[in-house]
Order: structure tokens, then C-alpha cells, then sequence
């Protein structure tokens, strides 16, 4: 015979079951839906990046947008070449356009001028216009885009940036995630992701035209990076230097996009 008790108490086990079940399913809804918000309130609520290289978004969508952003570089940036152009085709006129640490033209001695590389333990490399010349020289001939609404196919010559890194055994360098250069006056700068400056067709310009630059271009040496906007080509390189974390950005500190790329 069997114990009359031992059935209802069966069915009971059963019913928790379910109960339980539906427990955990509710509940988990509710977590989720709670975290859901939270979340949302967490984002809305946490504080606003430190205003410098970037400004205006909460942290942790910043740190979400460097992500984002570094994924479509990887996918974007490694051997696509920009348009080019023939010759002919490069403007005669070219424009000068902005000129942040480029005005002081008296005041600036392109003879004494020397490039200078910050390495490792404050050592310095100091590197003359003519030493550079004697470096494989590359043209190109593209269309030269600004922010601000103009292009225009301009004709530039000098060392590929790439090269240059060769030459000077930079290599270790090279493998750092960024490169920042500024003006000898250090009042325009710009920092560069090293896919975009190990670009094939970015220069240490010194020639435009087939002349050597004119000052308010840039004299003695300028960035012609093709793969950004205008404001990355910096006229008159005073230092370059590089590191792992964003070097400061002139345009980046005043609301640009910092990668600024086509
Ligand atoms: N030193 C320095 N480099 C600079 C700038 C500047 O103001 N100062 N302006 C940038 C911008 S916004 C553009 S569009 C190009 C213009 O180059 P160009 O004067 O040779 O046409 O230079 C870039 N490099
Ligand atoms: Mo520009």
C-alpha cells in the first residue's frame, strides 16, 4: 500500500517546478529590462570625457567610438591608394590657407632649421633639409581636400614618410600606435594613427611644383598626408615624435573629428 501522502506531496514538487520556473523567466525578464535602463542611465549619467584631444561625448561611448573607429581603420586604412592625377592636371596656383605657426616668416630661418625626432630617453635626432634630399624621392599629384568646402590637385614631392622610418632604423617606432607632429613654435600640431602615416602615399614634403616649397606652404618641410583632410597636412614640421596614446590634435581639441580621414 501505498503512502497516501507521498502523491500530493509529488504534484507539489511538480507545481514548484513550474512555479520556479516561472519565477526565474519573469525575473530574468525584469533583470534585463532593469539593466537595460540602468545601463541607459549609467551612460546618461557618467561623466564627460576630459575635454582635449576629443570633447562632448560620456567616457564610456568614447571608449565604445575608439573602438568602432579602430575597426574601420584596420579595415579601411591598409593599402588603398588615393586617386591620382597627371601632372598637368596640379594646380599652378596653389592656395594657402590657414597659418598657425607658419606666420612668422621673418622671423623663421629655413638654412638653420633641422627636423627634429624624439626617441626614447630624451634623445634627439636632428636631421637637415639636405641630408633628407639625398633620400629616395617620391612624387604625387592628388586632389588636396579641406574641411572647410575646396579641394584642388596639387603636385608634391619629398621623402615617403615610410622610407624615412627605414632610413633612419625608426622600425621600433613605427611600431608604436601613433606619430604627433608640431611647428617649431609648437602653436599648430597634429597627431596620426601610424597606419595613416606608414600610408604609401604620405610624404615629408619639400617640394611643390618641382620647386622647393614656398614658406606659407610649408617650408622647409611639410606632412602630405593624401589619406586625410587638409588640417592633418601640417606646414613647417618642427618635431615629430611618437607613442602609444593620442598626441595632442590642434583641430581634434576644437571639435574635429580626430582621425579626419577621406
Ligand atoms: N602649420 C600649419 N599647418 C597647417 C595649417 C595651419 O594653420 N598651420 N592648416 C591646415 C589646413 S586647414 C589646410 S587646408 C592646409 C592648407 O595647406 P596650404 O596652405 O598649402 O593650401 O594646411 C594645413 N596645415
Ligand atoms: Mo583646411
Amino acid at each position: 500500500m501505498s503512502n497516501p501522502d507521498k502523491e500530493p506531496k509529488k504534484e507539489l514538487t511538480v507545481q514548484q517546478k513550474i512555479n520556479r520556473r516561472n519565477f526565474i523567466s519573469f525575473t530574468s525578464f525584469a533583470v534585463l529590462a532593469g539593466g537595460a535602463f540602468e545601463g541607459w542611465r549609467w551612460l546618461y549619467k557618467s561623466p564627460e570625457e576630459t575635454a582635449g584631444i576629443t570633447a562632448g561625448a560620456r567616457k564610456p561611448l568614447r571608449r565604445a567610438l575608439n573602438k568602432t573607429e579602430l575597426f574601420f581603420k584596420r579595415v579601411f586604412s591598409d593599402n588603398h591608394l588615393v586617386k591620382t592625377y597627371p601632372k598637368s592636371m596640379a594646380a599652378k596656383h596653389v592656395r594657402v590657407n590657414s597659418d598657425i605657426g607658419v606666420e612668422q616668416v621673418k622671423k623663421f630661418d629655413p638654412a638653420t632649421w633641422k627636423l627634429q625626432v624624439n626617441k626614447k630617453g630624451g634623445e634627439v635626432l636632428q636631421i637637415t633639409l639636405q641630408e633628407l634630399m639625398t633620400l629616395p624621392k617620391t612624387e604625387i599629384v592628388y586632389d588636396f581636400k579641406c574641411v572647410e568646402g575646396w579641394d584642388q590637385i596639387s603636385h608634391w614631392a619629398g621623402v615617403k614618410f615610410s622610407d624615412f622610418i627605414k632610413h633612419y632604423q625608426l622600425e621600433d617606432y613605427a611600431k608604436m600606435e601613433f606619430v604627433g607632429m608640431e611647428t617649431p613654435d609648437k602653436t599648430y600640431f597634429v597627431g596620426l594613427d601610424m597606419p595613416s602615416a606608414m600610408h604609401p602615399q604620405t610624404l615629408l614634403a619639400y617640394e611643390m611644383n618641382d620647386r622647393l616649397l614656398p614658406l606659407q606652404n610649408g617650408a622647409p618641410l611639410r606632412l602630405i598626408i593624401p589619406v586625410k583632410y587638409g588640417i592633418k597636412n601640417l606646414k613647417r614640421i618642427g618635431t615629430i615624435s611618437f607613442s602609444n596614446t593620442r598626441p595632442k590634435d590642434y583641430w581634434a581639441q576644437r571639435g574635429y573629428d580626430y582621425y579626419s580621414g577621406l
